[in-house]
């Protein structure tokens, strides 16, 4: 069952009835205003940071689940009648109603009794301010007397606060209105820099900004007293709950349309401002003015919004593929890449999952997710590398998060998840082979952001390597710490005695745990580490390098190897996780796919026997499990991962994340069919006939879809920040499709399901554009073997580099 469809054209996704299963929602913004919108336009705005700066309220798990947002009241004044065009909150019976989903905007259209009203909400480029433009058409033959009612409800600025700190924040609040424009001045008084102003294009009938008196007592967002009486009360808020809400009047034609336009801003004062008189708490609006009556105006908007339309042109346009199949086709070129920009922006702080509150950026979730938008924005990926190593501490450790307002490691969390530093290699690795910008190794970052501290980024990179060779456990594997890419399994958790309290322990390295999913990423960085010191002329420290990665391949295939797949991890008791030994948690993904990846068991069969376990054992028709048999009870010794019930999460959920992994594994032994078929399995477009089933949004991926041993199999949950975007985008672009930036130029080596005829792709590479097209016999399943660059053979599967502005034509076909 669809709930909408996809149109392609217009890259949208159309949603064509509001009670979708779950709230269905889209972002707002690309630089630094950001917002989350949803189907029935609930959601919230902040800037920069979710939790710091955050403009406008929201309660997480409310009931109804998606109530608060940038709600529009229309009443007909003649018969009293009101709702609410976008559906929600007053959840009136409507008789048209479609949303669709673009490129950081989103358009609500509903009509009821013949008046139509059409919202466009964006946020333009360079500009800290969101616009909401309401087009009102009456569509009866006789004249409409109306009214329209704005609402937002501001938020205290610090989200964590706002949440908690009642006693105080209902006696802060502060606003203004001036010349019709309401701002919000809270902590105006203390710090004098930061405010958020709400205006509207039309003169009003008036305006409200206390909440009690907007909506009357007792009453919720679905009743408010004003809207209903059809008159503001224009209310000043002082304390309790300010908010902001226009009224404006509208006599329309028949046939006649009006645009209204409501603009939400941000604005910070300039740091040595000193425009108030001493002691006056009036705010100096002289910088936000013109920019308010700029954005009022219906044709700066129109021309805002063909502006970010071509600002996305130009960062889909990097990569565009014409395969046999609409669902890759559509993920690919659209969505996939639209949601690796916004796991870039938001890391996973701000989703209806993820409150914007717990989670800053991660270490270890920014760096993967660079695989997914260097190619679309290398100087933004360049900047945020940067800001990760730059909280690296001297030890080569990684705070797990940090704030993305102040950049600086979150010390609540802490550090101790031993993969993290690692990922930097990953993350810096994919930066030079799409960028081939190896200045970025001398730039100068300092440890734990300490002036004084700094060292090239290079040392960086090693200081990770040596993060890992300084923490290896009893078997001389690495030691896993508080856990590695798995939160859930903290294996040095353990209590003496029963019923009592966990503690985990921490000596000098960490407890004695090991992870094999972390020597398989070691093997694959420290591979990646010895191309980047040859890239340096360090060939005697890339050789150690290369031994290192080999030795740590021996130490795998000896105590990683549990017969028919890869162990997981050795216990804090040294007993094996993921093992046959086990009843339960016997075999894993994660190492499955991450030694496939580093190239464990390519040359002696261990990867095909590996990956026909997978295949066997935790492959179903939603995806691939994490983990199987899930576990049934809480196991103290490992932790958080059976704290789930079976089937969900990290307890044998199918966590999306990893599934790529086995594509490229599979790709990598040859396996193109298996690779696709996988690929499929989770692909939210293809899954779209399912709604009913998935749920969450069919144009992005979710982290998660219940595993087989949950009541709802096949059921998505914590849609949009998660890594599988990125990492679903290289399976298939670089791995299946075979396009794979390189040192040496772009490498075409598809591995392509059998009936496929082979494929198309424009690709951008270093200022040069590739000409892609892959020809391959009816039933052939083989590899590239040499390549027709601009006519001549080029022997092998690399396409070399060429001129900046050059068009390349690169041909490739596929016999046998
Ligand atoms: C949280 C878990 C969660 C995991 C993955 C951990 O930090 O504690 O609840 O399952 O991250 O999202
Ligand atoms: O690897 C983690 C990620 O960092 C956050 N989400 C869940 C994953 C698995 O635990």
């Amino acid at each position: 069952m669809r709930f909408g469809h996809f149109d392609d054209v217009r890259r949208e996704y159309v949603i064509d009835r509001p009670d979708t299963p779950l709230p269905w929602i889209n972002y707002l913004g690309t630089e630094a205003y950001f917002g989350i919108v949803s189907n029935t336009a609930g959601g919230y705005s902040f800037y920069r940071d979710a939790r710091l700066r955050r403009l406008t309220r929201y309660r997480y798990n409310n009931a109804p689940f998606d109530v608060g947002g940038r709600y529009l009241y229309v009443r007909d004044d003649a018969t009293g009648d009101y709702w609410s065009p976008s559906w929600q909150p007053t959840r009136s019976r409507l008789d048209e109603y479609e949303c669709r989903h673009g490129l950081s905007y989103t358009r609500i259209a509903s009509a009821r009794s013949g008046i139509r009203v059409e919202t466009l909400y964006f946020v333009p480029l360079g500009e800290t301010l969101e616009i909401w433009r309401a087009r009102v058409t009456n569509e009866r033959d006789t004249a409409a007397e109306l009214s329209l009612f704005s609402s937002i409800e501001f938020c205290l600025w610090d989200a964590q606060d706002d949440a908690t700190n009642f006693q105080r924040n209902f006696s802060t609040g502060q606003v203004e209105v001036a010349d019709g424009v309401i701002y919000h001045k809270t902590e105006y008084r203390e710090r004098r820099d930061h405010f958020a102003y709400f205006a509207c294009s039309e003169p009003l009938a008036g305006f409200d900004t206390q909440r009690d008196t907007f909506l009357g007592a007792y009453r919720g967002w679905d009743q408010p007293a004003a809207v209903e009486r059809g008159a503001a009360f224009d209310s000043i808020a002082h304390g309790w709950a300010p908010i902001g809400s226009h009224h404006v009047r509208l006599s329309l034609a028949p046939g006649e349309s009006r645009e209204v336009v409501f603009v939400l801003g941000y604005a910070e004062n300039p740091q040595d401002a000193k425009f108030d008189p001493p002691g006056s708490q009036t705010l100096d609006k002289r910088t936000v003015r013109p920019v308010i009556e700029h954005w009022l105006r219906p044709e700066t908007v129109a021309e805002g919004f063909a502006e970010l339309g071509r600002h996305w042109d130009v960062l889909l346009g990097g990569l565009r593929v014409t395969t046999p199949d609409p669902d890759t086709d559509r993920m690919v070129n659209i969505w996939n890449a639209y949601q690796c920009m916004v796991t870039f922006n938001m890391s996973r702080s701000a989703s209806f999952y993820e409150s914007g509150i717990g989670r800053g950026m991660g270490f270890r979730d920014s760096n993967q997710d660079l695989l997914g938008f260097v190619h679309m924005i290398p100087e933004r990926a360049r900047e945020r590398i940067l800001d990760i190593a730059a909280t690296q501490k001297a030890t080569g450790g990684a705070y797990h998060q940090y704030q993305p307002l102040t950049k600086r490691g979150n010390n609540e969390i802490g550090e101790g998840f031993n993969d993290d530093p690692l990922w930097l290699v990953l993350g810096v690795a994919a930066y030079l082979k799409e960028t081939g910008d190896a200045t970025i190794l001398d730039e100068p970052v300092p440890f734990d952001n300490a002036p004084g501290s700094e060292a090239p980024l290079y040392e960086h990179l090693r200081r990770s390597v040596r993060y890992t060779q300084d923490r290896l456990g009893p078997h001389g594997l690495p030691l896993i710490g508080r856990a590695d890419w798995n939160d859930c399994l903290n294996l040095n958790c353990f209590s003496d005695t029963p019923g009592e309290p966990f503690q985990t322990t921490e000596n000098a390295h960490g407890g004695a745990a090991e992870s094999v999913f972390i020597a398989g990423q070691f093997v694959l960085a420290a591979k990646e580490m010895a191309a980047i010191a040859e890239l340096r002329g360090l060939d005697a420290e890339a050789a150690e390098y290369r031994s290192a990665a080999e030795k740590m391949t021996g130490v795998i295939i000896e105590h990683g190897w549990d017969g028919a797949w890869f162990r997981r991890a050795y216990d804090f008791h040294g007993r094996p996780i993921g093992s046959g030994e086990d009843d339960e948690g016997q075999i894993f993904i994660e190492p499955q796919g991450m030694c496939v990846l580093a190239g464990v068991g390519l040359d002696d069969g261990l990867a095909v026997r590996a990956l026909r376990s997978v295949a066997e054992r935790l492959a179903t028709p939603h995806g691939i499990i994490l983990q199987q048999p899930a576990y049934s009870g809480y196991r103290i010794e490992l932790g958080e991962i059976s704290s789930y019930p079976p089937g969900y999460k990290e307890n044998a959920g199918i966590f999306c994340h990893t599934n790529p992994w086995i594509m490229i594994a599979e790709a990598m032994v040859g396996n193109g069919d298996r690779a696709f078929d996988y690929y499929r399995r989770i692909n939210p477009s293809v899954r779209e006939t399912l709604s009913e089933v998935h749920r969450c949004e069919p144009y992005v991926y979710a982290q998660m879809i219940a595993g087989r041993d949950a009541p709802t199999h096949g059921e998505a949950k914590n849609s949009w920040l998660t890594g599988t975007a990125a990492w679903n985008f290289a399976a298939i672009t670089q791995w299946i499709l075979g396009l794979r930036p390189e040192a040496a130029g772009l490498r075409v080596d598809p591995v392509l399901p059998a009936d496929w005829p082979g494929f198309r792709a424009t690709r951008a590479f270093r200022g040069a554009t590739y000409e892609i097209t892959v020809r391959k016999a009816a039933g052939a399943t083989g590899r590239v073997d040499h390549l027709i660059v601009d006519g001549e053979r080029v022997d092998g599967t690399v396409a070399p580099l060429a001129a900046p502005g050059a068009t390349v034509r690169v041909e490739a076909v596929i016999e046998g």
